[in-house]
Order: structure tokens, then C-alpha cells, then sequence
């Protein structure tokens, strides 16, 4: 027993995170993170996220499904691919103006970052083209950037950088051994060849998962060790809870236990400890008390503004009042959320 650990049997407080550089965390670590009395584990992850973080801080980022439906690839969770019925109405791409007024009204409700989603397997070079037109526009507005388009190429990943992209979204969604049960279009590696161009165009990474598609806790920890062991930490960490959709392969989920989801954050916040872990999809299910766990556990990010992609998210009322009554600031600004 080292020092720490004896430190913390005297003063009957947890052991102190042991030192775990990128790439070290083996899955077994992680699991056991994820095994540990709850009470232990919220504390450690307080511990770590007020190592990196000024507490109540918050990123707000709004998100717009500037491409909508028709996917050909078949992620089991997804309203938008084109192999489900879903209800969803497949659109083209959308005009600048357009696109400006939804980000213009996500600065004014306080957002500092704005998400665009594109249903694309792959943007084509006219496609990246056209997005790199409304990157540089939003841009413009004095937002961060963000885009999820589906695989990249490097040259895409470059050409949307110089266009003023700050960050692409390319979940990993689930461990390498589930992930076969969820997606079969398009493959781990793949994922992680777009993360790589992504980070070598120079752009922050903005990866993350899904919980609550009938993995095991053992499927959690292998998502959290493939972030946790990818060549640079996320810089943004979404973990999703599944909006399940009907229609879809994943639409009759069983939702997953509230507390097992605070576990998954508070573990992503003590492995990838500088990445700003997003309480993503799913808080429109989520009761005050289970999101006020989420951010003890490290959460410090979250979508706001009525909707994600397709599905809906609090309103801003809504969340005004939730910011209000946890005392959560939007991060690096002095300001509230607007209501
Ligand atoms: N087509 C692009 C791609 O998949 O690379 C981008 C859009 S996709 C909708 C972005 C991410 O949203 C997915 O990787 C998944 O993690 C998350 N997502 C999609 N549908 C979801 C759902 N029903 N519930 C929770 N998360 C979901
Ligand atoms: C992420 O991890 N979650 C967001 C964003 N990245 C693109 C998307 C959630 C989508 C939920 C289902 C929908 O609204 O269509
Ligand atoms: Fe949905 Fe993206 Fe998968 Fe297409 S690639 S089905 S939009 S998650």
C-alpha cells in the first residue's frame, strides 16, 4: 500500500486516482472504475474534474441537423438511416441563411458552440465544398464550430479546418466487441482513421458513445478504453443515453438504470480527465436530480436550445431553470443561460 492509499484509509477517503498518462488504462482499470461503490466513484471524479475545471463552469453548444435522413448506413440507433422507417423526412442540405439564423439564435440563447449534422456515410468533395461555406459562416458569428458529416478523407478533414472548422464529432458509440451488434456498414478502424485525420488537420476531437443499447458494464469499459487509449485524449467526450427511436433495430431498448449511466460519465471524467464530458442525448428523460449527478460525476457540457438532431431536448426555460437551481455558469463567459 503506497502512501496516498494509506493516507486515505486514515482519513477514510477514497485512494487518489492512480496516475494514469493517455494510453496507459488497461480495460480491466477501467471496469473496475466502473465497479466501484458509487459514493467512491463520485467522489473521485469530483476530485479529478475540480483538478481540471473550475466547478459549475458549463458548455453550452447547440446542434442543427443541417442535412437530414436518407443514410445509407445502418447504425442501429440512428432515425436517419434510410434502411429504417422512422418517420423521418430526408432533406437536402441546408442554405447559408438559414443555417445563420438557427446559429445566430443559438449565440442569443447564450450557446458558444454550434453543432452541425450532416446524414452523410461520407461528405463527397462538393459536399465539403458546401459545409466549408457554412463553417466559415457560422464561424463568422463568433461561435466554435463543430460538424459531424460521417467519415472523412484527409483532405476533407484539411480543406474544413482551413474553412474554420473547430471541432468534427466521430463517435466510436460503443465497445470494439458490441460494436458488430450495432453497425456493420462501416467499421471500428474506420472510425478511427476519420479521428486520426481529424486530429492531423489540426482540429479537436469530439468523440464519444451511447449507453443503453444492451451492452454489458464489460462493453461500457471498452468504450471508455478506446477513448481513454486513442493517441490523444478527446477534447470533447459526448456520452449519449439512447434516444430510442421506433423503427429502428435499438427502438424497444430497455432504458438504462439512471445510476449506471452517472457511473459512465463519472468514469469518462476520471480517464480522459481534460476533456470536457458532454451529459449528451437523453436528458430529455432525465429527471433534475439524475442530471444533478451527472455534472458531480464531471459532466460540464450539454446541448441546449429543444432539439439535437431529429428528437427532442429541454427547452430553454427549462434548462435556464436547471443551470439556475444547481448554480451551473456557462462556461468562459460571466453570463447565464437566457430563458
Ligand atoms: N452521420 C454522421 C455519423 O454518424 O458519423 C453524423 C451524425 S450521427 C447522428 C452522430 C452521433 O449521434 C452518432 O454517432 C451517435 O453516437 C449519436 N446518435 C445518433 N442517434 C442517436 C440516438 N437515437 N440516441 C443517442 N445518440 C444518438
Ligand atoms: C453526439 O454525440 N450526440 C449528438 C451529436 N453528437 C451529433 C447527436 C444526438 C442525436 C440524437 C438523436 C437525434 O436527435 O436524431
Ligand atoms: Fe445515422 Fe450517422 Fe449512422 Fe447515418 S452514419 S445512420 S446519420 S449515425
Amino acid at each position: 500500500m503506497g502512501a496516498s492509499d494509506l493516507q486515505a484509509v486514515v482519513l477514510h477517503r477514497p485512494a487518489k486516482p492512480a496516475p494514469a498518462p493517455e494510453g496507459r488504462w488497461s480495460v480491466e482499470a477501467i471496469q473496475a472504475l466502473l465497479d466501484k461503490p458509487l459514493m467512491e466513484l463520485l467522489f473521485e471524479a469530483q476530485t479529478v474534474h475540480r483538478q481540471h475545471f473550475p466547478a459549475g463552469d458549463i458548455e453550452l453548444a447547440t446542434l442543427l441537423s443541417v442535412k437530414t435522413g436518407g443514410c445509407p448506413e445502418n447504425c442501429g440507433y440512428c432515425p436517419q438511416s434510410a434502411e429504417f422507417d422512422t418517420g423521418v423526412k430526408a432533406q437536402k442540405l441546408m442554405e447559408v441563411d438559414e443555417v445563420l439564423r438557427a446559429a445566430q439564435a443559438a449565440k442569443d440563447a447564450g450557446a458558444t458552440r454550434f453543432c452541425m449534422g450532416a446524414a452523410w456515410r461520407a461528405p463527397k468533395d462538393r459536399d465539403v465544398e458546401k459545409v466549408a461555406v457554412l463553417v466559415e459562416a457560422v464561424k463568422g458569428l463568433g461561435l466554435q464550430t463543430c460538424a459531424t458529416l460521417g467519415m472523412l478523407e484527409p483532405h476533407h478533414a484539411q480543406q474544413l479546418k482551413a474553412a474554420g472548422l473547430d471541432y468534427y464529432n466521430h463517435n466510436l458509440d460503443t465497445g470494439p466487441e458490441y460494436y458488430a451488434d450495432v453497425v456493420t456498414t462501416r467499421t471500428y478502424q474506420e472510425r478511427l482513421d476519420t479521428l486520426a485525420h481529424v486530429r492531423d488537420a489540426g482540429m479537436s476531437t469530439c468523440c464519444g458513445g451511447i449507453v443503453g443499447m444492451g451492452e454489458t458494464r464489460r462493453d461500457r469499459a471498452g468504450l471508455l478504453h478506446a477513448l481513454a487509449t486513442l493517441p490523444a485524449h478527446p477534447d470533447s467526450l459526448p456520452i449519449n443515453d439512447l434516444m430510442p427511436i421506433p423503427g429502428t433495430p435499438l427502438g424497444d431498448s430497455e432504458a438504462v438504470d439512471g445510476l449506471e449511466f452517472v457511473r459512465m460519465i463519472a468514469v469518462a471524467r476520471i480517464v480522459c480527465p481534460k476533456a470536457v464530458v458532454r451529459l449528451s442525448a437523453g436528458r430529455e428523460h432525465m429527471s433534475r436530480e439524475l442530471q444533478a449527478l451527472c455534472f458531480l460525476a464531471g459532466a460540464n457540457s450539454m446541448f441546449v436550445g429543444g432539439k439535437l438532431l431529429t428528437t427532442s431536448n429541454p427547452d430553454k426555460d427549462t434548462d435556464a431553470a436547471l443551470m439556475a437551481e444547481l448554480g451551473l455558469r456557462p462556461m468562459g463567459t460571466g453570463a447565464t443561460l437566457t430563458a
